[in-house]
């Protein structure tokens, strides 16, 4: 049995077919799955592959490259580490070069020991070579200096590629639509992740560190069978929340602390990413829940924009408007609102973008401007929506009351032919419905104790 084959074949292949339909005749195509990085001494990192492998090939070893060639036909190759049963006693089970054609509705497979040696063969006469050019420097070196042996060989008669050009441009673009496929996929990443956050918000019972949230949080998502998380987990209490992507996660929890809990689950390669702020106590102090309402509030409003045809950028304009007149309201900031957006001293509280693209990275591929101008809303978009406010000792001007309070709000937001659908359903959000499952749920689990 093998963990490193993701369901369904046929959407990868129909992923490659997509891709080379917009390529012309004689490209190649080039992806790395990427290779294990050491942690320490002979300690490696958990290994995830690239995303634009599994989209492209749905398997997730290391050390494996994909060649797709267009020339007369259509071809695909794949490089893999060949089967060692010494190896894979230590290491792990290995697909092996044989299973490839079969397994993965592949062409061709090989060792990937011979890489140098095959792909010489394979790129006479191939006019462009397509490769990720946000991909490690290493790999693009190793494809020049394929195309540099050719160039060697010129006067026996070898043609080398002429041009080396950029798969983002197609690939990238490709995944910034999710199919249905896809859409499931991240449908089950966020109702995963969204009970991930609600064992957070559980666990409060019964921690006093942020580790032991972040143990019970990623213990959910692991009982849902998520493989690992999209991202690492941020569990930030007071002043710590402040900090966007501390995950350190050490600290003990004061009672009187807001938590902010930035984690998601990864499905069949697809991410999750919530952001849940919620008191320590089960209680939220005046200054806390003044300024989550307010965060609250400007999320709404950047939801509510979305749909199709709706630029990208107006989800933000539509955040920062609601952000910058409440806390012009709370006197926290000065003057009136024109001139607080124009010179932007929100941003002394909300210092980042309110979202992002969410895929199979959870900052996601694909472009947000397209010939100078953000781009517009298209039905099979995800973003996140997920403004905040941060406000700490920095902040020496501003009443020690709002000290130590950081919060942010994210939900992953679907775009729909009709306007949008929420991924990440089922938190309590508001004030009153935080502190009302705060307190249900200690209940319960008073009564399940006893
Ligand atoms: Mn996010």
């Amino acid at each position: 049995m093998l963990n490193t084959i993701l369901e369904q074949p046929e959407f990868y292949q129909k992923n490659r077919q997509t891709l080379l339909e917009q390529l012309p005749d004689n490209s190649v195509v080039f992806v790395s799955s990427g290779a294990e990085k050491i942690r320490n001494r002979d300690v490696e990192f958990p290994f995830r592959a690239q995303s634009d492998f599994i989209y492209l090939t749905g398997f997730e070893e290391p050390d494996s490259v994909l060649v797709l060639l267009k020339t007369k036909t259509v071809k695909s190759h794949l490089f893999v580490r060949e089967k060692d049963p010494e190896q894979e006693t230590w290491q792990g089970r290995r697909l092996g070069v044989e299973a490839v054609p079969n397994t993965l509705n592949l062409d061709y497979a090989y060792d990937i020991e011979s890489l140098d040696d095959e792909i010489l063969g394979l790129l006479d006469n191939v006019a462009s070579v397509y490769v990720s050019f946000s991909q490690s420097l290493d790999f693009l070196g190793t494809v020049h200096s394929w195309i540099y042996a050719l160039k060697e060989q010129g006067r026996k008669g070898v043609e080398a590629p002429k041009q080396v050009c950029d798969l983002d441009t197609y690939l990238h673009e490709m995944r910034v639509i999710k199919s249905e496929t896809e859409i499931k996929r991240l449908r089950k990443a966020a109702t995963i992740s969204v009970q991930g956050h609600l064992a957070a918000m559980k666990s409060m019972q019964s921690s006093v560190f942020e580790f032991q949230v972040q143990a019970d949080l990623e213990a959910a998502f692991l009982r849902l069978g998520s493989p690992r998380v999209a991202f690492n987990s941020i569990v930030a209490s007071g002043e710590n929340a402040c900090i966007l992507h501390y995950t350190e996660n050490r600290s003990e929890i004061k009672k009187g602390d807001l938590v902010l809990v930035d984690a998601g689950a990864e499905w069949q390669g697809y991410a999750g990413d919530i952001t849940t702020t919620f008191p320590a106590s089960g209680h939220f102090s005046t200054e806390q829940a003044q300024l989550y309402s307010l965060v609250l509030n400007a999320q709404q409003a950047a939801i509510d924009v979305i749909k199709p045809k709706a630029r990208y950028d107006m989800v933000h304009q539509a955040s920062i408007k609601v952000l910058a007149q409440g806390l012009l309201d709370l006197g926290l900031l000065q003057g009136d609102l024109d001139a607080v957006l124009k010179d932007e001293a929100y941003k002394r509280f909300f210092m980042h973008g309110t979202g992002h693209w969410l895929g199979m990275d959870v900052h996601d591929v694909g472009a947000y401007k397209q010939n100078g101008e953000w781009r517009a809303f298209k039905p099979g978009m995800v973003v996140t929506v997920e403004p905040g406010l941060y406000i700490s000792d920095v902040h020496q001007d501003v009443d020690k009351k709002w000290h130590n309070i950081g919060i942010r709000i994210e939900d992953d937001i679907l775009v729909t032919s009709t306007g949008r659908e929420v991924l990440t359903k089922g938190l309590p959000r508001t004030v009153e419905e935080i502190e009302t499952w705060m307190r249900q749920d200690k209940e319960q689990a008073t009564i399940e104790v006893s």
